[in-house]
């Protein structure tokens, strides 16, 4: 038996996933939790909703006047089924009586009744808009709409009746009227006048009522069943969605790593050709003799070598860091950064600023290990490069809502186990 608590936490799990789909989910959620059938009016101001459940219940549980009286979702529970009064919908569009009339009959009515005042005549873009709504939820939910034509005793005669019920039918023909007198039936009632009570059309509306409300369990069963079905079939496509991206991303942060690697080696291997090729060109090596302290301002063959090495030197790192440059690694990440700016390049922090002997620059450049510890080196900052790091960020995000899908997916389980 999963409680109302776990339920409710299943909802927000799925809600996380799916923010959209926020009413269906609390629809579902509600019919879960199998609270007694609910019985709602909705309609105009001064219509007679409060009126009509008065009479349908047999006593005045809902204020009646000819202001606007009921402001929020007034209820009271007779025989095992709860009767809403929602405030009328002529309320400003997004007020919060439009929002109580709202989750009245959206989220909590498993049987509505659409009222409008027969000395209306025709109804308003907003009335019909609404009956629009209401017959297509009907027929997707199997909740059901009564269709009331109240305060029939305003009219003339039987006459005028039939040509309210025309001018509506010319509205909508689907839609069957059931005119009906909140006050004839008071006055039988109160009179002990049968036949007043019978003509007054209330009767025959709470029959139907009942009717309609011994089949709520599979009406509930059905919705329950649409309900789920849209939002499991909802989070298969975004669970399959984000699998997609998943596999994208991957794919391209393994390419892109594939490519780097390639590249860089071809950077490293050609700087290690060119200076194999011009260490072999040299004779006899100068750059290991150190300078006298006469040589300070002299041009000795040692300086000329060591300045020849150094621009060797420089022109392999020029290549790679522009090979580095073009992957996104600009400088060294910002926990490893000094003062002194000038020095916060990956090159340096990897190669060091200058080689001044032959043998230095052969190991670097022209012997394996050498190679193999700048390609580790480099790659080690090019996987700490903002753009590196955003994606794999964006990978993780994206399996976390890969995770969360799943879960999803486990939670409706839960939430429905018990419809
Ligand atoms: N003549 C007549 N007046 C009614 C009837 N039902 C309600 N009224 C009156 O219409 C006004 C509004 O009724 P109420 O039930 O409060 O309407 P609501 O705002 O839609 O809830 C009140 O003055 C009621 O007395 C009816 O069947 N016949
Ligand atoms: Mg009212």
């Amino acid at each position: 038996m999963v409680s109302s608590d776990l339920r409710g936490q299943a909802a927000r799990e799925i809600h996380a996933v799916l923010p959209d789909r926020a009413d269906d989910l609390a629809r579902l959620q509600l019919i879960a939790d199998g609270g007694v059938p609910v019985v709602t009016v909705v309609g105009k101001y001064n219509h007679g909703k409060s009126s009509l459940l008065n009479e349908l219940l047999g006593q005045q549980a809902f204020a009646v006047s000819d202001k606007r009286e009921t402001v929020v979702l007034a209820h009271s529970v007779q025989q095992g089924v709860r009767w809403l009064d929602a405030p009328g919908l002529d309320a400003d569009v997004g007020s919060e009586d439009d929002r109580h009339a709202f989750e009245a009959v959206w989220l909590h009515a498993d049987i509505r009744l659409f009222v409008h005042a027969a000395k209306e005549g025709e109804l308003d873009a907003r009335e019909r808009a609404l009956l629009a709504d209401l017959l297509d939820d009907d027929e997707r939910s199997a909740r059901q709409t009564f269709f009331v034509l109240t305060q029939a005793d305003q009219l003339a005669d039987d006459e005028e009746l039939d040509w309210v019920h025309a001018a509506l039918a010319a509205q909508c023909k689907e839609v069957v009227w059931r005119a009906v007198s909140s006050t004839r039936h008071r006055k039988g009632q109160e009179g002990g006048k049968s036949l007043l009570v019978e003509r007054s059309g209330i009767p025959a509306l709470l029959a139907s009522v009942r009717n309609a409300l011994d089949r709520v369990p599979q009406a509930r069963a059905h919705e329950a069943a649409r309900l789920s079905d849209g939002i499991r079939a909802a989070l298969s496509e975004h669970r399959a969605a984000q699998a997609a991206l998943l596999d994208t991303l991957r794919a391209s942060q393994q390419r892109q790593r594939a490519d780097f690697d390639r590249g860089l080696k071809v950077v490293i291997g050609k700087a290690g050709v060119d200076i194999e090729a011009m260490l072999n060109a040299l004779g006899t090596d100068h750059a290991i003799v150190p300078d006298s302290a006469k040589d300070r301002y002299a041009s000795t063959a040692g300086k000329r070598e060591r300045a020849h090495l150094q621009i060797a030197y420089s022109r392999a790192c020029i290549a790679i860091d522009g090979f580095l440059a073009g992957h996104g690694i600009i400088e060294l990440p910002s926990e490893q950064r000094t003062a002194a700016s000038s020095i916060n390049s990956v090159m340096i922090a990897v190669l060091g600023i200058s080689v001044k002997f032959r043998k230095d620059l052969r190991r670097m450049f022209c012997e394996a290990p050498g190679r193999e510890r700048m390609q580790r080196d480099f790659t080690h900052y090019y996987e700490l490069s903002v753009g590196r790091k955003a994606l794999s960020q964006r990978i993780i995000d994206v399996d976390a809502a890969l995770s969360a899908a799943d879960s999803a997916l486990d939670a409706l389980n839960t939430l429905i186990a018990s419809t």
